[in-house]
C-alpha cells in the first residue's frame, strides 16, 4: 500500500540527493575528532544558531539528555513544563542515568511557562531542597499543538531563569519550524539560551541525527557526556552528509509542510463530527478531536483510517494528531478528510 503517514515528520525518509551525499562522504573516526564531514556538520549548525559549538548526536533524546547532564549532577533539579518532551516522552532518562530531579510547572495552551510559575519554581538555599539549575524550554511546542514561542516570551523567560541563577536550555527539536512561524532567524530564537538541541530526522528529512549548540566549554563537556551515553559514533560523516544537504536544502521549504497543515485543517473542518484542537494548525501539525456523536474512540477510528492507507498519530481516547511533511503530496490532504468521513461514517 502507498501509505499516507501523518503519524510524525520522524517518519519522512532520506532525499535522493541525501542518499547520494551519504554515499560520497569523505570519513573519519569521529570519536578522534577525524570525521571531517561530523565537523563540517557540526560547524555548520553552530554558525546557523549564532553558538560557538556543536555536537552531533544519534538523536533529539540524546541531545536533551547529553545537555541536561551537562547542566546538572546528581540531585539538581530542572524546571520543565508538565507537557515538555523532556518530561513526558523521554523514558526519565534524566532520572534514571543522571539522578537529575524534574519539577514540573504547568505548561500553558500556548507552550509556554507563567514567568510567575518559574520564579516560584526555584528552590532557595535550604538543604531540604534540591538544588534548581535549568530551565527547559520548547520550540516548537509538540504537545501544546506544535506551536511556536515568540521571541519576546524567550527573552522573558530566560530573563527571570538568569536572575533566579538557572541556566536555560531549549528543546528546539522543530526550531526551524518555529523561526518561520515567527518570521525570524533560528539564531534570533536560541540567541538567550545556552544550550539548544535541534532535529535533522524530522521535517528536514535527514535519516538519523540532531546537534546539540553552545558554547565551546559547554559542547566540550556534553562530548565527554555523549561519550558516557554510548553516543561516540565512529565514521558518522555518512549520517552527517544527509544533516548537511538537510541544512543546506530542506530548511526553507518547511513552509510548504506549514501550508499543507492549513490545507488539511480546512479540509478537516468541514466535517461535522471533527473539530480542530491546541488552536491547530500550528507549523506543521494539526490535532483534532471526535464530536461527541462519535461512538468510536480513536483507537478504533485509527485502525479504519488505516484500513484506507491513512496512518494517524492517536494522542488521546478521542484526539488525534497529524504531522504534514515532505512526503506528504498536496493531493493527499483530501483523501486524507475523505478517509475521516468513511472512517466515521
Ligand atoms: N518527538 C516524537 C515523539 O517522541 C513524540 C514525535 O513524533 O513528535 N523534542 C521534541 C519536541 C520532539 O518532538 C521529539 C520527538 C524529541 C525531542 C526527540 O527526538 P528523537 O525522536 O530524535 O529522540
Amino acid at each position: 500500500m502507498n501509505w499516507i503517514d501523518l503519524r510524525s515528520d520522524t517518519v519522512t525518509l532520506p532525499t535522493h540527493k541525501m542518499r547520494e551525499a551519504m554515499a560520497s562522504a569523505e570519513l573519519g573516526d569521529d570519536v578522534y575528532g577525524e570525521d571531517p564531514t561530523v565537523n563540517r556538520l557540526q560547524a555548520m549548525a553552530a554558525d546557523i544558531l549564532g553558538k560557538e559549538a556543536g555536537l552531533f548526536v544519534p538523536s533529539g533524546t540524546m541531545g536533551n539528555l547529553a545537555a541536561i547532564l551537562t547542566h546538572c549532577g546528581r540531585g539538581d533539579e530542572v524546571i520543565m513544563g508538565d507537557c515538555a518532551h523532556t518530561f513526558l516522552y523521554e523514558a526519565g532518562g534524566i532520572s534514571a542515568l543522571g539522578g537529575v530531579h524534574p519539577h514540573t510547572i504547568p505548561n500553558q495552551a500556548d507552550g509556554t511557562l507563567l514567568i510567575e510559575d518559574i520564579k516560584h519554581a526555584v528552590r532557595s538555599d535550604d538543604i531540604h531542597f534540591p538544588r534548581s539549575k535549568l530551565l527547559i524550554l520548547e520550540n516548537t511546542h509538540n504537545r501544546c499543538g506544535g506551536v511556536s514561542l515568540s521571541q519576546d516570551y524567550m527573552l522573558e523567560a530566560a530573563q527571570a531563569a538568569r536572575e533566579a541563577g538557572l541556566a536555560i536550555h531549549l528543546d528546539g527539536a522543530r526550531i526551524f519550524n518555529a523561526a518561520l512561524d515567527q518570521n525570524l532567524t533560528a539564531a534570533d530564537l536560541v540567541d538567550m539560551v545556552d544550550s539548544v538541541t535541534f532535529c535533522l530526522s524530522k521535517g528536514l528529512c535527514a535519516p538519523v541525527g540532531s546537534v546539540l549548540c553552545g558554547t565551546k566549554a559547554f559542547i566540550d563537556e556534553a562530548l565527554r557526556i555523549r561519550k558516557q551515553l554510548g553516543g561516540g559514533m565512529r565514521q558518522a560523516g555518512v549520517l552527517a552528509a544527509a544533516g548537511i544537504v538537510a541544512l543546506e536544502e530542506m530548511v526553507d521549504r518547511l513552509s510548504e509542510d506549514h501550508q499543507k497543515a492549513k490545507n488539511l485543517a480546512g479540509y478537516l473542518a468541514e466535517i461535522p463530527e471533527i473539530r480542530l484542537e491546541k488552536s491547530s494548525p500550528n507549523t506543521n501539525m494539526v490535532y483534532i478531536g471526535l464530536g461527541s456523536l462519535i461512538k468510536q474512540d480513536a483507537k478504533a477510528v485509527a485502525k479504519g483510517l488505516k484500513d484506507q492507507g491513512v496512518l494517524v498519530g492517536v494522542t488521546g481516547a478521542r484526539q488525534f494528531r497529524l504531522v504534514c511533511h515532505y512526503w506528504i503530496g498536496d493531493d493527499d490532504l483530501e483523501k486524507v478528510a475523505q478517509a475521516f468521513k468513511t472512517a466515521l461514517s
